[in-house]
């Protein structure tokens, strides 16, 4: 114990003040902690200490010019964590909120989500404090065009491989492809999430949210459970939301609440059919409210509080880091939820994850979202083979990869018959990353 305080002290004093990435790194070194100190090997090679400081951070200037004319600065940033296993590969993230914390927090995770996929990716995690709330079409086109006249010089298809995040979708990997595509004379699987008619993997945008729900339905099954009856509580309204709420509702499940940054939605009736394609063009509207749909289906709105004190029996926090504190794990294992499938990265703080860990079936994100990036994976795979899978090929391939993932947290996390999802995905990311650093000598 004493040995993980006095590392933890070694960490904060390194990175003063970047409280989630401090939170991060804590929550993996708890549980790698006896498998770490028991390798000479990695002692020796001081691979925790190399793997908390990121290989390479990029920090730039994205001077850009808004519809009125007036000059406007952002900053942008690209965290290239490591490379131990493939190119470094996370998305990118446009949101006030956004510091070299967070983006550190995220690199540091999306490294052992990448290692638990199965797929040849390093980790990374990169974008800019930009808000495109309220932003034209033209302000976003021109935001991105800037941001990737720094970024194009340090990515590449066998470099570094940044996708979407929060504030990036669909029509931002356009803008952002199109200028890398100008400015290095390439047509390359540079970025994944591509357009579809442009290099990007049919299942991507559901990627996340399916990859989540296969994930839940194979937890219920070890507790001799399934989709099919039951009620579930989903936090966000984004992408990740709505596609965990499309394969939700067809496995049988019913979705009641969503949730914005300006409250969230009760729904009795269930969030299925126009409804769930509704989240699109709330989406779309770049308000970044979900108020809008209460008035749309006469349901409840209830502002200001978070989804997690309606009773539900399982619950997908799909928004952002920290959106689940331990006073809403209480209040929803009281209510009678027994299983929290993590979605979002880090969505539950540090006391949350201990109590719900201890409380009721959870898994932390790394495990359960990995489904995107790992449908990212499959889009650089088609990329290199200039080819395109059908729907099928992908979502078979999610599927077997989803269930990889279950089999290493049971691997690494079981005892006494019972997984502990949280060690099984830490330890079984850490292995794979630490060993291929161990080969690969002191780099
Ligand atoms: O958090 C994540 O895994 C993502 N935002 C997706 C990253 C990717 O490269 O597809």
């Amino acid at each position: 114990m004493n040995g993980i305080n006095d590392f933890m002290n070694q960490v904060i004093a390194r990175n003063p003040g970047e409280k989630e990435f401090h939170q991060a790194v804590h929550e993996v070194v708890e549980s790698v902690w006896d498998v770490y100190t028991k390798n000479p090997r990695y002692l020796r090679a001081r691979i925790l200490e190399r793997m908390t400081e990121p290989e390479r951070v990029i920090i730039f200037r994205v001077p850009w010019v808004n519809d009125r004319g007036e000059v406007q600065i952002n900053r942008g940033y690209r965290v290239e964590f490591s490379s131990a296993i493939g190119p470094y590969k996370g998305g990118l993230r446009f949101h006030p909120s956004v510091t070299l914390s967070i983006l550190k927090f995220l690199g540091f995770e999306q490294t052992f989500k990448n290692s638990l996929t199965t797929l040849p990716m390093g980790g990374g995690k990169g974008g800019s404090d930009f808000n495109p709330k309220g932003k034209t079409d033209n302000e976003i086109m021109h935001f991105c065009q800037s941001f990737m006249n720094e970024l194009y010089r340090h990515i590449g298809p066998n470099t570094d491989v940044p996708a979407g995040d929060i504030g990036v979708g669909g029509r931002e990997i356009g803008y952002l492809f199109g200028q890398y595509k100008r400015l290095k004379n390439e047509f390359t699987g540079v970025l994944t999430g591509k357009g579809i008619n442009w290099g990007g993997s049919l299942i991507r945008p559901e990627a996340t949210g399916f990859g989540a729900v296969y994930f839940t339905q194979q937890m219920l099954k070890e507790i001799g459970k399934d989709i099919e009856g039951h009620t579930f509580g989903v936090s966000g309204f984004g992408n990740v939301a709505w596609g965990a709420i499309i394969k939700i509702n067809e496995l049988g499940g019913k979705v009641v609440t969503i949730s914005g940054p300006d409250g969230f939605i009760i729904d009795k009736e269930g969030i299925a059919g126009d409804k769930v394609e509704y989240l699109l063009e709330l989406r779309a509207s770049n308000n970044d409210v979900v108020e809008p749909y209460a008035e749309e289906y006469g349901a409840k709105f209830i502002p200001n509080q978070r989804p997690w004190s309606y009773p539900v029996d399982i619950a997908l926090p799909c928004a952002c880091e920290n959106e689940l504190n331990i006073e809403d794990a209480k209040q929803l294992v009281k209510n009678g939820c027994f299983l929290v499938a993590e979605t979002s990265n880090m969505g539950c703080t540090y006391d949350a994850v201990e109590y719900l860990n201890k409380s009721l079936v959870y898994a932390p994100g790394k495990a359960v979202n990995a489904g995107g990036v790992a449908v990212s994976g499959l889009e650089m795979s088609q990329n290199s083979m200039r080819y395109n899978w059908t729907r099928e090929e992908v979502d078979n391939r999610l599927h077997i990869i989803m269930g990889e993932i279950h089999q290493t947290c049971k691997q690494y996390g079981t005892s006494n018959n019972k997984t502990n999802y949280l060690l099984g995905a830490n330890i079984g990311g850490f292995v794979k990353v630490a060993d291929a650093m161990l080969s690969q000598g002191v780099v």
